[in-house]
């Protein structure tokens, strides 16, 4: 009975989850919505690079490829960028965040942007165009953050609808090679993105959090008995 409080005990941390939040190119972030603290995690220690592969501690990570090819800066170090503190991460060629070991079911996915580096102004820096296509299972194409904000240095979310079959959620975002490359300066195009939300659309999530509760209500409801029953014995003696 010890040996199996034991392992539902162990077995919480290898459960499904059913939501996630990221804080794309920025630090950890605790955000209060619908008078719940929800955490953004963050991924501003990832780098750059012309193919980077990074795991998260918890079931998500990203790829990102490609290579600015005409922005001096050959190390490829970073790929955040940010404006008075919103924070982003661009990616030259393609980005790919992905949600593993989540619980099948349909999900609510909104996709959080601001085109942080074109201007308004009548400069050439407002010359800029950044047009990407995104994948969550079907496809968005030519997407332009800009025309979805109603101008730049505005944030806009986009809400898409995705079902999960095989416990993995894929949101890529692929530059197609439209858009200005040059303008308003050289290295500023690839996909742009500033947080992603993943939540289910079913309410409660059987394998995340309430399940685990479930298994420690479940352990210690068969240890109970059994201590009571041993203290009996003890007593009795
Ligand atoms: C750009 O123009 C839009 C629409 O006129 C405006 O709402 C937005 O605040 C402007 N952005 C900046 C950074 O000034
Ligand atoms: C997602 O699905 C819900 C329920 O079917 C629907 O009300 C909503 O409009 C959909 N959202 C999008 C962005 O397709
Ligand atoms: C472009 C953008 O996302 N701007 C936001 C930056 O952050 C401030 C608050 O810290 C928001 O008010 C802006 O909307």
């Amino acid at each position: 009975m010890i040996l199996l409080t034991l392992w539902l005990f162990s077995n919480r941390h290898m459960t499904a989850t059913c939501s996630l939040h990221v804080n794309c190119g920025g630090n950890d972030l605790a955000d209060r919505e619908n008078e719940q603290s929800v955490l953004y995690e963050g991924d501003a220690n990832v780098d750059g690079g012309a193919a980077r592969l990074y795991k998260a501690a918890r079931n998500w990570g990203l790829s990102s490829t490609g290579d600015l090819m005409d922005d001096n800066n050959f190390q490829n170090a970073r790929y955040a960028e940010s404006l008075q503190g919103n924070t982003t991460r661009l990616s030259p060629l393609t980005l790919t965040y992905f949600s593993y070991c989540l619980e099948n079911g349909e999900y609510s996915v909104k996709l959080h942007f601001a085109e942080i580096q074109f201007t308004n102004d009548s400069t050439y820096k407002s010359l800029g165009r950044r047009i990407f296509d995104i994948y969550i299972q079907r496809v968005r194409k030519d997407f332009n953050i800009e025309d979805e904000a109603g101008g730049v240095g505005r944030p806009v979310v986009v809400p898409f609808n995705a079902s999960v079959t095989d416990s993995i959620l894929e949101i890529r975002f692929y530059w197609a090679g439209k858009g200005t490359t040059r303008f308003p300066k050289a290295g500023v195009y690839g996909p742009l993105v500033s947080a992603i939300d993943i939540d289910p659309h079913f309410k409660t999530c059987s394998m995340g959090g309430k399940k685990s509760n479930k298994a420690v209500y479940i352990g210690v409801g068969i240890a109970a008995p059994f201590l009571i029953f041993l203290i009996l014995v003890v007593l009795w003696r």
